[in-house]
């Protein structure tokens, strides 16, 4: 196995390893690779469902995704990405089309934190289609002290689309009016102990104990901030290609403008943060 760094914050890519039969020690490997990195390729794989599901096990408990429709029917804990771009009028279906687009972290709007999200390629059309991740350690290291003082303590809801609940036709009509879930604006990773900035500008609602407009004005200041750190890796995928990425700590935006006729189709799991997992690392 070979694990190559071609930035010193962000991106780890793996080559010459089969995650079907990774031992302890390479997987410990790919584990540590991802935590320093907070982007893990993982290159060349050829998976079936079954493989792909006991592979994202060994990162933490599945759960499955909040979005009933794009599930897998018979694996719950697998969503599927890509399918349907078209309707059946023919006209693009943009939640399809668009999901993933715009700078996010997966599942704010869930009470327990997503600690990973994992794609596997498995048809990725000829141009276009990548997807960017940002270094939230990064953004936060970046701030200015007096923007630091300001945030210290200071908690987001955040509710799936955000403020104009993007993306909502997506859930089951009884999922989309759900309480917003609250998380520290400044987090501290369970596992290495740095901080980072968790206030993504798409799924946010507000901060808490500001008044509307002070609100809105810190978080558009906050996104610039996140958006605009160097420490960012480009994925352009490959078929076979494995991404997992920490939201406790990234951002990430898939930047579409893909051929739509084209197929981009991933199988995707989301990882959770077992409690216990968390007060061990504590
Ligand atoms: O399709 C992509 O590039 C990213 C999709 C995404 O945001 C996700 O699966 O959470
Ligand atoms: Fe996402």
């Amino acid at each position: 196995m070979k694990i190559d760094r071609p930035h010193p914050k962000i991106g780890a890519i793996a080559n010459d390893v089969d995650v079907r039969t990774l031992s302890d020690a390479d997987w410990k490997s790919l584990y540590d690779a991802w935590l320093d990195s907070v982007v893990l390729v993982v290159r060349g794989q050829t998976l079936t469902i079954d493989d792909f599901l006991a592979y994202s096990r060994r990162f933490g408990r599945l759960k499955p995704h909040r979005v009933k429709k794009t599930r897998h029917a018979d694996y719950p804990e697998l969503t599927v990405m890509g399918l349907g771009t078209r309707k059946p009028d023919g006209k693009v279906d943009k939640t399809i089309y668009d999901r993933g687009g715009g700078w996010h972290t997966d599942s704010p709007w869930d009470t327990e934190i997503c600690k990973g999200t994992q794609l596997y390629a498995l048809a990725i059309p000829s141009i276009g289609g990548d997807t960017l991740f940002a270094s939230m350690y990064e953004a936060y290291d970046a701030l200015p002290d007096t923007l630091k003082k300001r945030i210290e303590g200071l908690k987001a809801e955040h509710a799936y689309g955000g403020r104009g609940r993007r993306g909502n036709e997506l859930l089951d009509p009884e999922d989309r009016q759900r309480p917003p879930a609250v998380h520290p604006v400044v987090r501290t990773h369970e596992e290495t102990g740095r901080k980072s900035l968790y206030a993504n500008p798409y799924h946010i609602l507000r901060f808490q104990g500001l008044a509307e407009t002070e609100s809105e004005a810190l978080i558009d200041e906050l996104a610039g901030h996140m958006t605009s750190t160097p420490a960012q890796y480009r994925h352009k995928w490959q078929v076979g290609d494995i991404v997992l990425w920490d939201n406790r700590c990234a951002l990430h935006s898939a930047t579409g403008s893909y051929p739509i006729d084209e197929k981009r189709i991933h199988w995707r799991t989301t990882i959770m943060q077992d409690p216990a997992e968390a007060q061990r690392a504590a």
